[in-house]
């Protein structure tokens, strides 16, 4: 039995991420890879945010598989299930209970100025439901359950996070301190790792041409393919320009990420070699990078009885930790305790 985290003596951290498809390099570089250095000095707390996936249709049994995968691949990329609380969001009722309540705080034109919103209703034109609407004030809730100072995510989350933050200080203008109010946490490289196809979207999951994102789970080979691939320029130079050259900046930022390097840094190492060298070497960086956490996936997957045990134990502890929360908001707004 894993111990529940004492609620203030360390800050907390809380992000999750929807099990909507594998997760790309683009989840990695922008949200994971910050959450691994933080686990020992804070109180950290991730989630699979699976009622966040049903907003877009789902095949159940790959949702599913998705889900637990996506929990042995938050301990793959190095999350310590004894360091940080893993759980599942459905398993703690919690999270729909408090986005109910905060529905009723939070305005539909401040909702419909949402880009995500707006971008997905244009990508499921024929499925633009009420939940795709009303997703920040569920992400809302996730995070303000746990009282959470610090939510790392990358650049698309930033609207969400700034809605949240209305939200809790809406609350707590009425009530009084009742939730804390959280800063996002936006790194400066790999915030925001575009399409490898068509650079000027984001990398997403749920993508319809697999050529445009790398999976975490994608072998070397295909790896190194998809980067060959990759749209670049005709200018045939290595440098660092979002707005004329956003193909190799964009692989310039996964290859920054990946090997530490500063984009003065790559600049130098790829004078006058061309597109099709620094193509291979960033392939190649990225399956070197994800070899250890694609052997330790396959290793967890194969352990069904290890994975339930995490996921029971973490939507325990989330329970315990949430439902404080929850019954101080349930008091202040004078709904009658059940006794
Ligand atoms: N392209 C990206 N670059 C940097 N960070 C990214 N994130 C997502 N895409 C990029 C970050 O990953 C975390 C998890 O996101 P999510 O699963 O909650 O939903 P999302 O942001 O909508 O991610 P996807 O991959 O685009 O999912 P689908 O395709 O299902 O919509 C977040 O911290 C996000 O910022």
């Amino acid at each position: 039995k894993r111990e529940v985290p004492k609620m203030k003596d360390k800050k907390i951290i809380f992000s999750g991420i929807q099990p909507s498809g594998n997760l790309t390099l683009g989840n990695y570089l922008g949200a994971i890879i910050n959450w691994i250095p933080r686990q020992d000095e804070y109180n950290c707390i991730y989630s699979i945010v699976d009622l966040h996936a049903l907003t877009v249709r789902q095949n159940p049994a790959e949702l599913r598989q998705k889900t637990r995968s996506l929990l042995a691949l938050y301990i793959a990329c190095g999350l310590d299930p004894d360091k940080n609380v893993l759980f599942v969001q459905s398993h703690n009722g919690a999270h729909a209970e408090l986005a109910w309540i905060l529905n009723c705080y939070t305005y539909t034109g401040e909702l419909s100025r949402m880009t995500q919103f707006k971008e997905k209703s244009q990508s499921h034109a024929d499925n633009i439901n009420a939940g795709l609407f009303t997703y920040p004030v569920l992400m809302a809730a996730d995070i303000l359950l746990y009282q959470t100072d610090l939510v790392p995510v990358g650049h698309d989350q930033k609207q969400h996070l700034e809605i949240t933050r209305d939200i809790a200080q809406r609350f707590n203008n009425i009530y009084g301190e009742v939730f804390t109010v959280p800063e996002a946490y936006i790194p400066e490289v790999g915030a925001r790792i575009m399409s490898l196809q068509q650079p000027e979207n984001k990398m997403s999951k749920s993508d319809e041409n697999p050529n445009n994102y790398i999976s975490l789970l994608d072998s070397p080979n295909t790896i190194v393919k998809k980067f060959k691939r990759a749209v670049t320029d005709s200018e045939r130079i290595i440098r660092y320009d979002e707005k004329d050259k956003p193909g190799i900046s964009n692989l310039m930022s996964i290859y920054a990420s990946v090997v530490g390097k500063s984009y003065k840094e790559i600049e130098e190492e790829f004078q006058g070699k061309g597109y099709g060298d620094f193509k291979q070497r960033v392939g190649e960086a990225v399956a070197e990078t994800l070899k250890p956490i694609q052997e330790k996936h396959r290793e967890l997957m194969a352990d069904k009885g290890y994975l339930d045990n995490i996921m029971k134990d973490g939507a325990e502890r989330a329970e315990n930790l949430s439902y404080r929360t929850l019954r101080k908001v349930y008091k202040k707004i004078g709904l009658v305790p059940r006794g």
